[in-house]
Formats: C-alpha cells, structure tokens, sequence
C-alpha cells in the first residue's frame, strides 16, 4: 500500500512538473543600472528586487521564471530564439531597443511566444522619438508608466493568459 501510494506520488509530481508554465523575462542595455541612478526617471528600485517579486510571484502560481538582462542585441536574439519549445511565455523590456531594433521584432515573430511588452516609464509622455515601438503591434498587450509595479502588472497578466 505505501508502495503503491509513494509510486503514483511520483507519478503525480512528473505530471506537475510537466504542467508547469514557464515565463521569461528579457531586459534591455541598462536597465542593469535601475535603483541607481536616474531615480526621478524610472525608480528606486533595483533590478534585482524586480527580480526576486516576480519569482515570489510566479513560484505562488506554481510558474518557473527565468529572469535575464543584457546590454548587447545580439544576446537578447539569442535568448528569445533559444526559447522556442521551452516557454509559454515573455515579458520584454527591450529598453533602448524598443524603438531601434527590427531584429528583436523579427526573434519575437520567428519563435511566436506570446509575449507583453514592459515599460518603467510612459513612453508615451516623454519624448517624441519614445513613442514608437518595434514590438508593440505584435504584442499580447503593452503596460508601461508604473514604474516597478509595471512588471508586476505584466505578469499577472501573463499569469491569466496561459492558465
Ligand atoms: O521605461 C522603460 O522601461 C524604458 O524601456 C527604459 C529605457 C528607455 O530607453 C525606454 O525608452 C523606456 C532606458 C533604460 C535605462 O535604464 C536606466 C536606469 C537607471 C539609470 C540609467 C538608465
């Protein structure tokens, strides 16, 4: 009898571990420096306090969240293509890139992962050249100008679109 019920134990954790949702979380170049300067902008909070809320966050939705910042495009193409088949989801802050990079719109396209794009700051009230994304057309929604709150936003959002 403990056999058996320590088997289908088993068994049931392998199911578990198999249902479970997987969430990506791309930063852009400086966002490294978040906390420490330029607070007026975009907070006092760092990237690694965003970090450790949404891993709270996701681990009380039973979600594994992979977490990761780079400075250089050609990582965040890399990150985004070796994503296919292993995540249901991304939440992008592509940063700077948001309004240069063709490249990071095309990696989105090509691995098709839903994804919603993330601001600190409303790109949208400041200046000119700010307002235009290269992702945000393809985007399952866009949220921006809640400063660290916007990651939050983002993924209960993404929580309720792959549940
Ligand atoms: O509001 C956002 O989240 C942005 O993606 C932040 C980018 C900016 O280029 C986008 O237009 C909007 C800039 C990130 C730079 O972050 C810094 C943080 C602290 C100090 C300096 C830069």
């Amino acid at each position: 009898m403990a056999k058996e019920f320590y088997s289908q134990q088993r068994i049931n954790k392998r199911e578990t571990m198999a249902d479970k949702k997987h969430i990506l979380v791309i930063n852009g170049p400086n966002l490294n420096l978040l906390g420490t300067r330029e607070r007026q902008l975009y907070g006092a909070t760092t990237l690694a306090e965003i970090e450790t809320s949404l891993r709270a966050k996701a681990l009380s939705a039973h979600c594994n969240l992979f977490f990761m910042q780079s400075n250089a495009e050609h990582e965040i193409i890399n990150t985004i293509h070796d994503a296919a088949g292993h995540y249901d989801f991304i939440l992008i802050n592509p940063a700077a890139f948001t309004h240069t990079s063709v490249a990071i719109r095309d990696a989105l396209l090509g691995v098709a992962i839903p994804f919603i794009e993330v601001h600190l700051s409303n790109i949208h009230a400041r200046e000119p050249f700010r307002r235009h994304s290269y992702v945000s057309d393809c985007a399952v929604g866009v949220i921006c100008g809640f400063g660290a709150q916007s990651y939050e936003l983002a993924l209960t959002a993404a929580l309720e679109h792959i549940k």
